[in-house]
């Protein structure tokens, strides 16, 4: 089987989802091109070389410009921080490399714009880890709402919910908290949270044409890491939108990290004229259905078990019943990525959908500052 040869930039949180999805998916996907782990890039070499070990790359490199230029790396797969995003991508066009980017695509739609142009010019094949449209449940919502089953969507509701930076002691900056450093990050739960709940509304809705929105910073000031100085913060620590979408349906979204309680509880609900839909990610194989064209003594929410053969994907895991997680969808989207590669077709969401949801994050920030509605750019 001829290898496809991955250089990955980032040895955090992603970098293990990512290498993980790698290692596994040819064992459970047919596949005609087999991932191998060529290098992994970052700036410190003692801890990229422990990342190489425990993970099984071949070699390391401190400088991404080097992986780039590379002859022996055929996919650039970006899993460092959002404020490299663009010019990793943008150099790795020009190098004839596929790419592969971590959420968000970049820091803003205007550097998002210039990374779709590089690749469309270079005509190499790309694609954004927005992993939830791989979760089953997720897929099959998916195919239910294209096969007609909901009818006009009235209403879709979405929240992403977390509470791990609610302590004012916690500094901004750095590995593991460059999420809290708007400079590096771009923004806050716009571009991180809600940013995944806008990729899946964009997929299972359509098109949004425009957002009313409010943001807050509740702490102002955090140390920072790398300076120890206190310093003013300019994420956003919980973003609330409203939206119209394309299609005639009014939405709300909603994402914090001060939702005490919750670690990562994204949901969405979409109400349709013949039936609704609702997905936990705590509670990730199931999927809530309700059809009002059951027979009246039987109507009511069901709960799909979404662990049979006949469910996106799990054929190629267990036996029926056998639940998988979190991690499986980037080992979907790895396999539909290598799968899209021998058919040709451009596996989603490509940089062009990571566009897409910048500019409606873009218009959720800039809503938040004027206080007015504002139109999504297509
Ligand atoms: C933030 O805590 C985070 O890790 C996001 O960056 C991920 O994209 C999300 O899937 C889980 O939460």
């Amino acid at each position: 089987m001829k290898s496809l040869n991955i250089g990955m930039i980032g040895y955090g949180f992603m970098g293990r989802a990512h290498a993980n999805a790698f290692r596994k998916v040819s064992n459970f996907f047919a596949l005609d091109r087999q991932p191998v782990l060529k290098a992994v890039c970052g700036r410190d070499a003692t801890k990229a070389k422990e990342f190489a070990a425990q993970w099984g790359f071949d070699s390391i490199e401190t400088d991404w410009r080097k992986l780039i230029e590379r002859d022996d790396i055929d996919v650039i797969d970006i899993a460092a921080p959002n404020d490299m995003h663009a010019p990793i991508a943008i150099a790795a066009a020009k190098a004839g490399k596929m790419i592969l980017c971590e959420k968000p695509l970049a820091m803003n739609a205007a550097e998002a714009l210039k990374m779709v142009a590089a690749v469309e010019k270079a005509q190499v094949p790309n694609m954004v880890w927005y992993n939830y449209r791989r979760v089953p449940a997720v897929t099959l919502a998916k195919q239910l709402i294209d096969e007609g089953r909901l009818g006009r969507i009235f209403h879709y509701r979405a929240k992403f919910l977390q509470d791990w930076t609610i302590s004012k002691d916690l500094p901004q900056g750095g590995a593991g908290l460059w999420r809290l450093d708007a400079k590096v990050a771009g923004s806050g739960v716009t571009g991180d949270l809600l940013a995944h709940c806008i990729d899946t509304a964009l997929w299972l809705n359509g098109p949004m044409d425009k957002v009313t929105a409010t943001t807050e910073t509740f702490i102002k000031q955090r140390q920072h890491t790398l300076t120890g100085k206190v310093e003013s913060v300019g994420i956003d620590d919980a973003s609330l939108f409203l939206a119209r979408f394309a299609n005639g349906s009014l939405a709300t979204f909603e994402s914090t990290r001060y939702a005490r309680g919750h670690k990562a509880l994204y949901t969405f609900e979409i109400n349709g004229e013949n039936a609704s839909i609702s997905w936990d990610l705590h509670d990730l194989h199931r999927l809530q259905f309700y059809d009002y064209r059951d027979e009246g003594r039987v109507r009511g929410w069901r709960s799909i078990h979404v662990t049979d053969a006949e469910h996106p994907y799990m054929d190629k895991w267990w036996v029926p019943g056998l639940q998988i997680g979190y991690e499986h969808s980037f080992v979907h989207q790895a396999a539909d990525f290598i799968q899209g590669l021998a058919s040709g077709t451009p596996t989603a969401p490509t940089f062009r959908d990571g566009l897409a949801t910048d500019y409606v994050t873009d218009a959720v920030l800039k809503s938040a500052k004027t206080g007015r509605w504002e139109t999504v750019k297509k």
